[in-house]
């Protein structure tokens, strides 16, 4: 639907021939690829959860678990894969299945780490890692980041991993959670804050790569069985999206949890805002491709209100998802 409009505007807009030429062919392009994110993380950290708060899941088409194709024991592989247009999550299971999964585990999202496209660039593009914030020992996680994933990221391992604590509401036994207005009382925030500099810390200290993880709550069930609405959602997406290649953001984009009620508590007002910049200057970043090969000068006017117009249309999508 998104796409539609940015073409729409490509062909509707004033614009010297061979600069729309070249702006749609690199639309399609652009239209071609293929986002890829893989979410790890223990047993029981909320992978599932995150996915479902943020992304329309009811459209994902999920592929039937994947067996590993050779040796002795054919075993699932256990990577769960779903597919949203042309974004794909890789949902795999992280350390802490005992030493015989463990080992498979960590072999299997090693080799999807190194695994190519076609076009010879590696397939993942962002390593999401979910931790249990309500749990003190995150040491099988640290082994899976430490030893598993950044050592197999490859060059600026920093750049294709994101660290996010879930459960925050759970941290401190699910005291100093403010459950009417779904926030963390100061004590909490503090924890927190003092929680994601030692997951930093321990971090750097294994690898010598800073990573500055964020927490948030991908949403649980209340006693008595309301659901309440995830914490940092909209800031975990933003940093997803900051996290990725430029060009790639609006494909996320296009499969945002359409309810509402998901994104609105976060610790700061502007993550809806910040968010739809970044869409944008994934949008500009990818079509100037094409246009500052084109005859400059006069290229950049149209491309900028090109872009201008196509956001427009989905500014309408975003404005309704964040208010
Ligand atoms: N309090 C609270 N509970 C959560 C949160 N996120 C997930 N949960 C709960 O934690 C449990 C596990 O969540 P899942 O999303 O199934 O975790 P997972 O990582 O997919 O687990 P596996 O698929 O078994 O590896 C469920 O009971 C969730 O409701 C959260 O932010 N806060
Ligand atoms: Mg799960």
């Amino acid at each position: 639907m998104f796409t539609n409009t940015v073409e729409k505007s490509l062909k509707a807009l004033p614009m010297p021939e061979d600069l729309r030429r070249k702006l749609l062919a690199r639309w399609n392009e652009l239209k071609e690829q293929k986002l890829n994110i893989m979410i790890t993380g223990a047993t029981g950290s909320g992978k599932s959860s995150t996915i479902n708060a943020l992304f329309n899941m009811d459209s994902a088409r999920k592929s039937e678990v994947a067996k590993v194709g050779v040796g002795v024991d054919p075993e699932t592989m256990e990577i769960v894969k779903y597919e949203l247009g042309n974004m794909i999550l890789w949902d795999s299971p992280g350390l802490g299945d005992g030493k015989e999964a463990d080992n498979r585990h960590a072999r299997n999202i090693i080799d999807k780490l190194h695994e190519r496209d076609s076009n010879g660039k590696l397939l993942i593009d962002l390593v999401l890692v979910v931790l249990d914030g309500s749990t003190r020992d995150l040491g099988t996680s640290y082994e899976l980041i430490n030893k598993v994933i950044i050592p197999n990221l490859g060059e600026n391992p920093g750049k294709r991993i994101l660290v996010a604590i879930n459960q925050a509401d759970a941290a401190m036994k699910g005291r100093h959670w403010d459950y009417d207005n779904n926030r963390p009382e100061p004590d909490l925030v503090r924890f927190l804050d003092e929680k994601c500099l030692s997951v930093k810390r321990r971090i750097s200290e294994g690898t010598g790569v800073d990573i500055m993880p964020i927490y948030y709550s991908a949403g649980f069930k209340e006693e008595g069985g309301e659901q309440a609405p995830p914490y940092n959602l909209a800031k975990l997406l933003y940093f997803i999206l900051e996290n990725i290649p430029a060009e790639k953001r609006f494909i996320a984009a296009e499969h945002l949890n359409t309810d509402r009620t998901v994104w609105q508590d976060n610790d700061s007002e502007g993550y809806g805002k910040k968010v739809r910049n970044s869409i944008k200057e994934g949008i500009s970043t990818g079509l100037k491709g094409a246009a500052l090969g084109a005859a400059i000068g006069a290229a950049f006017g149209p491309v900028g209100s090109a872009v201008g117009a196509a956001i427009g249309g989905f500014f309408g999508f975003l404005g309704g998802i964040f208010g």
